[in-house]
């Protein structure tokens, strides 16, 4: 029997929001969930999107916090709701926060039905995430064997810079396997044709997906999952929210500020363009043209020491399923929340609509 203090001391939070808001976190991303639900497979996007905005904003406003969204759907003139700047939470209570949001990651998902969409959300005091204009980062994302095997071997860590071949051998002697049976997941975009290739040349395996890399570079910090690495550029926002989960379960995500139409192969014009709209918000925040190649790590992207994340299925995931919905208005919701205390919730929640027509069954 483990003495009581040692479970006292197991059974922490990290500070008042982990203590606070940890229970109301699902709530948030499952009210998206289940409002994205209705809309899979209808080949919406926009409206899957936005119901699912609507319904996260609903529930936010519900919960005694003063918040401020840093990562969300967009600027104020672009996105009617969660703009970065808003301010949501009843702001009683005297809990502050930033959040970042996405409320349904991987809308052409929802929209076709098929695997890999979420609602997720993050919180952290004040100055506890990243956040800057919304672009790509660059990143790679590995579990927690990659980092007790740097720390055992000094000379032998994960380079952004490196070659492919050498961030793959490290990730596969981590693990105690053949590079051949790693598994790295990456966006499926034209922008990514050569690292695929050269991925392949190594050997592993790779997956690719159409949308959503976020909850795979969760999942590479999850023994079982399947997935070892994530590489590859995808959404700033995402990238940060990677970082938070992997932050808690003790992987790693080394990344770096890409601005899409250079990512992309946008003409001189183009790239211009993008420049002049995003460097003075990026100057804000101290990145210039001198340090936005700078390597950003888990403890960069993630400064928090107070933080939570939460992740809810709205179609079927590594191991999320997608919501069900049955008469009488229930709703049955997987989700994962986690808070940097160390502790990881696995929820399968049933919201009873009507209690005689659809009794609870298991
Ligand atoms: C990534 C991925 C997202 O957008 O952020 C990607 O994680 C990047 O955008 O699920 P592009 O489509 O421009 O490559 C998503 O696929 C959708 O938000
Ligand atoms: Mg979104
Ligand atoms: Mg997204």
């Amino acid at each position: 029997m483990p003495h009581p203090k040692t479970v006292e001391n197991m059974i922490k939070c990290a500070g008042p929001i982990e203590c606070a808001l940890l229970p109301s976190l699902i709530h948030v991303t499952e009210a998206a969930a289940i409002a994205a639900s209705y809309q899979m497979g209808k080949g919406n996007k926009n409206y899957a999107d936005q119901v699912s905005v609507e319904a996260m904003r609903r529930m936010m406003n519900t919960l005694d916090f003063k918040g401020v969204i840093k990562i969300g759907e967009g600027e104020r003139d672009e996105a009617p709701m969660l703009f970065i700047g808003e301010e949501v939470g009843t702001g009683k209570g005297g809990i502050v926060v930033d959040i970042a949001v996405d409320p349904l990651e991987g809308t052409n998902l929802t929209a076709d039905g098929i695997p890999g969409s979420i609602s997720v959300m993050a919180m952290a005091e004040p100055g506890g995430l990243f956040h800057g204009p919304d672009v790509y980062m660059d990143k790679i994302v590995v579990g927690p064997d990659v980092v007790r095997y740097e720390k055992e071997h000094p000379d032998e860590k994960i380079d952004l810079d490196a070659p492919i071949i050498k961030n793959l051998e490290i990730v596969a002697k981590a693990l105690e396997r053949d590079i051949g049976e790693i598994v790295v997941v990456i966006l499926e975009r034209d922008r990514h044709m050569n690292m695929i290739e050269e991925i392949r040349a190594t050997g592993a395996r790779v997956n690719l997906v159409s949308d959503g890399d976020l909850m795979p570079g969760v999942s590479t910090a999850i023994r079982g999952s399947g997935i070892h690495v994530v590489m590859g550029s995808g959404g700033s926002g995402e990238a940060v929210l990677t970082a938070a989960a992997i932050k808690i379960l003790g992987g790693k995500v080394l990344a770096r500020l890409l601005l899409p139409t250079v990512a992309n192969g946008g003409s001189e014009e183009e790239i211009a363009e993008e420049k002049a709209e995003k460097m003075p918000r990026l100057a804000t925040m101290g990145i210039t043209e001198d340090n936005i190649n700078d390597i950003l790590d888990t403890d960069k992207l993630v400064p928090g020491s107070d933080f939570i994340f939460a992740a809810s299925g709205v179609t079927s995931g590594q191991f999320l399923n997608q919501v069900n919905l049955f008469g009488g208005g229930d709703a049955r919701v997987h989700s994962i929340c986690m808070g940097s205390s160390g502790v990881v919730k696995l929820t399968d929640s049933i919201y009873i609509g009507d209690k005689e027509q659809t009794p609870l069954r298991l």
